[in-house]
Formats: structure tokens, sequence, C-alpha cells
């Protein structure tokens, strides 16, 4: 799975991954150096690698690199992000987006397009100005994409939980039929009263119902760490391929469960007090479907 982030320099792409991916506060991202030529990262998602290019948006490395097209091919998604604090580099940006596509066209790769009209929020901007400059800029972009039947979204990196969603959205769409089931998961968690996040066991959060336990799609440290060792114990010691642990302080009544379903899906649940029947039948229903989610991962990367 690649995916390409495209844009000007300064349009906010290092800093929409590292915010995302790399367990970044955003304003971590202040005054990071701008990407020279191009970067890839690799990351690995619901046991699916995959890597993000990040194209240095500076002139004079945009024709060396545009000069190869190597770089853009088996791009599966393209994301050009445009910079809604800079609209007087709008047409700047469309002809870099021009010359962008017709390498594609010409090349025959066909990504799917999602445009992230991004730094949407007033952190060093004056409110009156950023809507225009939406509305500018979806009259000036969506239609140069417009052949590709792109999708956008108004971005921001100060609104991390939401831009994590968008591309958790985004990876497991690749996956078919499995969106269904994290929308489900999504219903279902506002419904128990515990505190539950699922993630995969590389420690990327697909849904919670839990405040502050993810910076971008990376989970919490002390709890990634603890979804591994399990995951560890599960294939060294049990030698199955899903497992359950659980936690319980003795002072308190606080508890902790983790299931491991086909050693890619975590379901992490946190209880504080003794759920009654119907929160208990919700769970079992939530970890029925999540054992199915793996099985549908895990076969998914079979015909892959
Ligand atoms: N206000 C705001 N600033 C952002 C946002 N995303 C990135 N930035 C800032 O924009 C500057 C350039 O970002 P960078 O990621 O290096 O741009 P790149 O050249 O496209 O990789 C940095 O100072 C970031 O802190 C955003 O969503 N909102
Ligand atoms: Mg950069």
């Amino acid at each position: 799975m690649k995916i390409s982030l495209v844009g000007l320099s300064g349009s906010g792409k290092t800093s929409v991954y590292l915010t995302t991916f790399a367990g970044k506060k955003p304003e971590q991202t202040k005054g990071a150096a701008p990407t020279i030529m191009y970067e890839i990262r690799r990351h690995p998602f619901l046991g699916l690698e995959v890597s993000i290019f990040d194209f240095g948006g500076q002139e004079q490395y945009r024709e060396s690199y545009m000069s190869d097209p190597k770089v853009f091919s088996g791009t599966d998604v393209l994301i050009p992000v445009i910079d809604l604090h800079e609209p007087e580099k709008f047409e700047e940006a469309k002809k870099y987006f021009t010359d962008v596509m017709n390498l594609f066209k010409k090349h025959n790769i066909k990504p799917a397009v999602h445009i992230f009209f991004h730094k949407y929020d007033l952190e060093d901007y004056v409110k009156e100005l950023l809507d225009t400059n939406l509305e500018k800029a979806k009259g000036a972009f969506l239609d140069l994409f417009s052949k590709w039947n792109p999708v956008y979204h108004v971005t921001s990196i100060y609104e991390q939980e939401r831009l994590a969603e968008i591309f958790r959205d985004i990876l497991v769409a690749s996956y078919k039929s499995l969106e269904k089931h994290v929308e489900t998961a999504q219903k279902q968690l506002s419904e128990i009263p515990a505190r539950i996040i699922i993630s995969d066991t590389a420690g990327n959060v697909i849904v919670h119902n839990v405040q502050g336990v993810s910076t971008g799609l990376q989970l919490r440290g002390d709890l990634r760490d603890f979804i591994s060792a399990c995951n560890n114990l599960r294939e060294n010691l049990f030698m199955s391929e899903s497992a359950e642990f659980t936690g319980r302080g003795l002072e308190g009544d606080k508890e902790i469960t983790l299931h491991v379903f086909k050693f890619i899906i975590a379901v992490l649940i946190m209880k504080t007090q003794e759920l009654d029947k119907s929160a208990q039948e919700k769970i079992e229903s939530l970890l029925s479907d999540m054992s199915m989610f793996a099985d549908l991962v895990v076969r998914a990367h079979a015909e892959s």
C-alpha cells in the first residue's frame, strides 16, 4: 500500500505524517526542516506495510523527481495537501498538481485521490479569512482533480483525532468489506459502559471510546508495550493465534482485559465496576465481531 503526499513546500505534509503516524504532538512540528527531494517512511497498519512518500515541494527538487516517474509508480492513494493559510499560492499549487496528474496519466497510475484542504485552524491565523479561503480552494482544486473522483477532507494537525480517523478510513478502505465492521464497532463502543480500545497489535488505534489514549493513530506507550508483550507471549508460550490476558489491581476495583485475535487485532477492555448482564452481552457481541474482523484482515492479506 503506497500513499503519496504531494504539495508545495510548507503546506504541512511532513507534519501530517508526524502527528498521525509518528506519535508527535502538533506543536512539535513547528520549525521542522523542509523535506528535500522526497522521504519514504514505512508503517505497519493491520499487518499491511504502508509506505508514505512525502514529496518535498520546493521547486528545485520538484523538477528532478518529476523527471523520474518511478517515484510515483504503484501509488494507491494520492493526497494533495493544500495550505488554506496561503491562498496566494493556490495558482502555483495548481500548476504543480497539474504536472503531477499529467505524470500519473502518462504512466497509467490510477490512485484514489483524497484532497486535504489543510490548516483549517486558527493557529497563527485570522478567522474571517479561513472560510473564504476554503471556498476559494474548493473552486480551484475540486475541478482540477474531477476526472479522478476525488474525495476531499478539511484537515488540521490540531484536530489530531479527526486526522487519524481520516487515515484509518483511507487505510481500512483498502481492505474491502472491513469498513462496515469498523462502523459497527464504533456504534457498539458508544453503548458499552467500559473503556474499550480496539487497535492492531502494532498499536495503531482503530476505534476507542476513551479520551486521550492516542496521539494520531498511535496508542499510548504503556498500553502499546503491554499489547506487544502479551502478543509475544501468545506466540511463544501459547502458540495459538488468539489469546486473552487479564490484569487486576489488588486495591480498588480496576481490571483490564486484553483479547488478541488472529495475531493482528487487540481489544483492550478497562473496567472500574462490575458490568450488568446487558453490558456483558454487548461486550460478547463486540468480541465476536472483532474476531470476525480479524479473520477478514487475515484473508485480505492472503488474497493480496
Ligand atoms: N496552523 C497549522 N500549521 C500547520 C499545520 N500543519 C502543518 N503546519 C505548520 O506548517 C509548517 C510547515 O509544515 P511541514 O510539515 O514542514 O510542511 P511540508 O513542507 O509540506 O512538509 C510547520 O511550521 C507546521 O507546524 C496545520 O494543520 N495547521
Ligand atoms: Mg516536508
